[in-house]
């Protein structure tokens, strides 16, 4: 049982505790911040947004910059403020900035001095853009500020701390807010529970700070735990696995794709030092998961979580590992699978996700809330089975099942089976429509480099693997797949070429 004071400040509460000379955040060739250095820096911040900002309690302010542990600050300032951080991603374009201050209201925006030309671009009416990161005067950190603590604002417990964008892989983008008690409330179930974090974890990853599946494994989880994480700005695997090595880092937190492609590259890079592997923000086929575990003796925790609810809600470690299956429902969350009519279905049966617990979506004026929150259900939009076991097994997303001369044909089984090949280091599978079939199954494949494009070769493979029904009619070759900024594929497209 979750149990949090009324009046709550989750930025103060994150920040109190550890020792100033206890390590806090790391950059790959910076010095390091220790809790000490991060207190002050965040007290600065937080005098120059309610002093010469005129931020107030309640005000909106866009975060935007690369994954630095100034953009930790300054989010961790706005909090203590009592403002709101809107968080978004570095990639995100001029009208999308556009859109997402307008739906959020943004006022006023802390940018990294090297991301602020698109933020400008934006031209959002009366936006207040102050950076940080530069050499200017008018930088953050050079600004004049009282040299003494900022107290954290009173915020109560079920203030709005945060707003965070998801556009799932198409459509208008929608804030859903959090409060002050969901911030500590992810780190108080899924990390606590499932994570076991101690002092001493070196946390690192690649999703960035405004996908908030970055947010909690590199900033909310290890300073709830007092422990410290590796913020890296080029987190791609050519530097994700040196940097492992180089900072004996400890708890990983990437997507299936980036598993595959470090085990690509693993031959004579030292990942040693990992005890923690978590894998989210997509589904991990069950080849990736014994792949990892055989080459570095480590069981991927698997997990499923969604920006609507912060962060994972079903997953496992250790010995509760279930590989091929996402787990079962963290402590202090509950899960079930049900019909389209919101009845309850019977283990082995798919149907949709429901799941309830300490964070619920709360869409920011959009109608969409009424298809999401449904009876006091979170309904995410993924198929799954719950098996007699009490572990939940991904099918699908809801949408993309394929339904082929009557049957019903789930695209990540058929990708599985592909990435089983030795060959095939990415696969998405869509229904394409078909007179005779309604839908015919057709792959799209991503192939190790010099591996020779043998369609023929590939079906038979996914034949001798899976129920012949299930082959691909057409096997596509691709350089890449078409992702999201958050690395989600993205369907649609290809469901558009064909
Ligand atoms: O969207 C997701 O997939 C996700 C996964 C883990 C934690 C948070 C999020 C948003």
């Amino acid at each position: 049982e979750l149990d949090y004071p009324e009046q709550l400040n989750c930025a103060a509460e994150l920040l109190a505790g550890p020792p100033d000379d206890r390590p806090a955040f790391r950059t790959p060739d910076g010095p390091v911040w220790t809790y000490g250095a991060l207190r002050a820096r965040v007290d600065r911040v937080a005098h120059v947004l309610t002093g010469e900002l005129g931020v107030v309690p309640g005000n909106r302010v866009l975060l935007r910059g690369p994954t630095t542990p100034w953009l930790a600050a300054c989010w961790l300032a706005v909090l203590k403020a009592g403002a709101v951080a809107v968080t978004v991603l570095a990639q995100q374009r001029p009208h999308e900035l556009r859109t997402m201050c307008e739906i959020a209201r943004v006022g006023h925006a802390l940018c990294d001095v090297r991301a602020v030309d698109d933020l400008v671009k934006a031209d959002v009416p009366g936006l207040r853009i102050a950076t940080y990161g530069g050499d200017a005067p008018d930088d953050l950190h050079r600004r004049p500020v009282p040299d003494t603590p900022f107290r954290a604002v009173d915020t109560a417990s079920d203030d709005v701390a945060l707003i965070a964008f998801t556009s799932g892989t198409t459509g208008r983008p929608k804030g859903c807010m959090h409060l002050h008690r969901d911030v500590l409330a992810i780190a108080d179930t899924f990390s606590r529970h499932v994570l076991r974090p101690r002092e001493d974890d070196v946390f690192a990853g690649s999703p960035p700070l405004g996908f908030t599946f970055g947010l909690g494994g590199l900033v909310i989880f290890p300073l709830r735990a007092g422990a410290s994480a590796l913020l890296l700005e080029q987190a791609g695997t050519g530097h994700l696995l040196p940097a492992i090595a180089a900072h004996r880092v400890s708890v990983l937190f990437t997507a299936p794709t980036a598993y595959r492609a470090m085990l690509a590259d693993l031959d004579g890079q030292d990942v040693s030092s990992l005890r923690r592997c978590v894998s989210a923000g997509e589904n991990l086929p069950e080849a990736t998961w014994h792949a990892w575990r055989d080459r570095t003796g480590l069981g991927i925790i698997n997990g499923i979580g969604a920006t609507e609810l912060l962060h994972i809600f079903i997953s496992a470690a250790d010995e509760a590992i279930r590989p091929g299956t996402t787990g079962v429902p963290v402590p202090g969350w509950r899960a079930r699978v049900q019909d389209e009519l919101g009845r309850p279905l019977p283990d082995g049966e798919p149907g949709l996700l429901a799941v309830r617990g300490p964070v619920g979506c709360r869409y920011l004026a959009d109608p969409r809330q009424r298809e999401y929150v449904r009876d006091g259900w979170n309904v995410t939009g993924d198929t799954y089975v719950r098996e007699p076991d009490g572990y939940f097994r991904y099918v699908a997303r809801a949408d993309d099942m394929i339904i082929s001369a009557g049957y019903n044909i789930a695209g990540p089984e058929v990708e599985d089976a592909l990435l089983r090949h030795p060959d095939v280091i990415e696969a998405a599978v869509v229904g394409r429509p078909d007179e005779d079939r309604g839908q015919v199954v057709v792959a799209h494949t991503v192939l190790r480099e010099g591996a020779p494009r043998d369609a023929e070769a590939l079906r038979a493979f996914v034949k001798s693997e899976l129920a012949p029904y299930k082959c691909p009619r057409e096997i596509v070759f691709l350089e890449a797949l078409p992702r999201t900024a958050t690395g989600k594929l993205q369907r649609f497209k290809l469901r558009a070429d064909e």
